[in-house]
């Protein structure tokens, strides 16, 4: 029998008022996981109404004893590091190392961000005026809204959840609906881990209905969203309306540039890596392969071989490279987009969808390799699957040109042996993250994380930025002089 989870508000799991629940099943088989409350602006209403009350103790607690909760529930996942894997890999799909992965990445941001809890840095600095102390202090917001994608399901919501925590505030949360219980697992394990009731509480249900309510609820100080471009628009204005402040992380287009110098075997591994690991679904996955000329038939070749070889199963088997697609919706999107593919480019290899056997239950693609001229649709918009586009280049400054031509600019890479060009590419690739001779997923977590274009509002997550987006710069004057001294104002009586 599966479980009825509910909204988790005040340290309690409580059913919504809607009385209506939906499923989360295993993309792999089908198999109905548990079941979370069909949530209302009411329930969200409910749930501001505890992180509220629950605010004034946390903000309170002094940093450092917040960030000891957080590395307790960090010590739990790391006890419980292959059971968590195997349920982010059964709810989302993605194979057992990255189902792993996930639980490490989650792991390694709550390690890092609980030392915040001594550091939270702000500014001193002198004053213009005699006997007069200056600087900057940094506190929480209030309550917070997090609203998080399916791909990551444990770490990107432990990026927001551990920034907003330590910083002091309290949090109403909702995750995606395909992967509520991954989320709802890591409640209990901070449950577990002794953070208070009403501090971080737990909301499901559409987009529409309790994102919205989150993003418009006026007591909702701050709202942090991931996922894509159309719902990001949306929380964004509506959030502008009100003055809220809102980060919002969003989609990627993601080039691998391979010049004719560079070690071929290298940017092989990577673009494998980069272009077909969680069967393409990451913001930062690699979608175009742009390819210098004079390697280009060469490096096809080994790409097809090995492309081809990959293993497409049951992502519980570590034996399996590519899992499956997260759903039906997100199968048929990226099938429409092969299919465009096949109209406008040149289909090299994969480009159907796998049927029978352990096929029937989930949905699989191939990966699939397209040649293409710079400029198709397959080329420019985000597919968010295993489809790698090859676009032919005639030296550097023409693979930047296209690796630039593009409404997103998350990640980027480059493989070239010739140093001075790496450093000009550094210079020259319009994304918030460029890595060279490495591929462009795998980022680390104590180093800001984000986007340049579409890809978001000009905020960082994770590293020394990830409390950027959860603390209020707070400046403060100290006049120990007992007198009235006025900055600026010469008095001329
Ligand atoms: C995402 O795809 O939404 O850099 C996040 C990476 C991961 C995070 C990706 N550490 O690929």
């Amino acid at each position: 029998m599966t479980r009825d989870y509910g909204h988790y508000i005040n340290g309690t799991w409580v059913p919504s008022e809607s009385g209506r629940w939906f499923e989360t099943t295993s993309p792999t088989t089908g198999e109905v996981l548990a079941r979370f409350p069909q949530g209302t602006r009411g329930d969200v209403q409910r749930a501001v109404d505890a992180a509220e009350a629950a605010f004034p103790a946390w903000k309170r607690l002094p940093p450092p004893r917040r960030g000891e909760i957080l590395l307790r529930a960090a010590q739990i996942m790391r006890q419980r590091k292959d059971e968590l894997g195997a349920l982010v890999t059964t709810e989302m799909g993605k194979v057992i190392a990255e189902g792993k992965g996930d639980v490490q990445e989650s792991i390694d941001f709550l390690e890092y961000i609980a030392g915040e809890g001594r550091r939270l840095f702000g500014e001193t600095t002198p004053s213009e005026l005699p006997s007069k102390f200056c600087m900057t202090v940094r506190q929480p917001i209030g309550v917070v809204g997090c609203i998080t994608p399916w791909n990551f399901p444990m770490a990107i919501p432990m990026w927001k959840v551990g920034a907003a925590l330590i910083s002091g505030n309290t949090i109403v949360f909702k995750p995606a609906s395909l992967t509520p219980l991954c989320v709802a697992t890591l409640v209990e394990v901070f449950e577990e881990a002794g953070l208070p009731p009403g501090v971080w509480n737990f909301v499901t249900g559409g987009g529409s209905t309790v994102g919205m309510e989150i993003v418009e609820h006026p007591r909702v100080k701050a709202v942090s969203f991931t996922g894509g471009v159309p719902a990001g628009k949306v929380i964004y204005e509506a959030a502008a309306r009100l003055l809220k402040p809102v980060e919002v992380e969003l989609g990627g287009k993601n080039p691998q540039i391979v010049l004719d110098d560079a070690n071929l075997e290298l940017a092989l591994d990577g673009i494998l890596f980069g272009a077909f690991g969680t069967a393409g679904q990451r913001c930062t996955a690699t979608s175009r392969l742009i390819l210098h000329e004079a390697v280009y038939d060469q490096f096809l070749a080994m790409l097809l071989a090995r492309t081809k070889a990959l293993v497409i199963g049951d992502p519980l088997d570590p034996r399996t490279d590519v899992g499956p697609v997260v759903d039906q919706a997100a199968g048929e999107s990226i099938m429409e987009y092969i299919a465009i593919g096949k109209g406008e480019a040149t289909l090299l290899t994969g480009g159907e969808r796998l049927t029978g056997d352990l096929y029937e239950r989930g949905f699989f693609i191939q990966p699939t390799i397209f040649a293409t001229e710079h400029g198709t649709r397959i080329s420019k918009e985000e597919i968010f699957g295993p489809v790698l586009s090859v676009i032919k280049v005639r030296n550097y400054d023409e693979a930047i040109r296209i690796a630039n031509d593009i409404e997103y600019g998350l990640s980027s890479s480059i493989y070239t042996r010739d140093v001075n060009l790496a450093f000009r590419a550094i210079d020259d690739l319009e994304t918030g993250i460029t890595y060279i001779n490495a591929p462009t997923i795998g980022a680390e977590v104590h180093l800001p994380f984000g986007g340049v274009k579409n890809t978001g509002n000009g905020g960082r997550e994770a590293g020394t930025s990830a409390i950027d987006e959860f603390t209020e710069i707070k400046t403060v004057f100290v006049d120990y002089s007992n007198r009235l001294q006025k900055a600026q104002i010469v008095d001329e009586r």
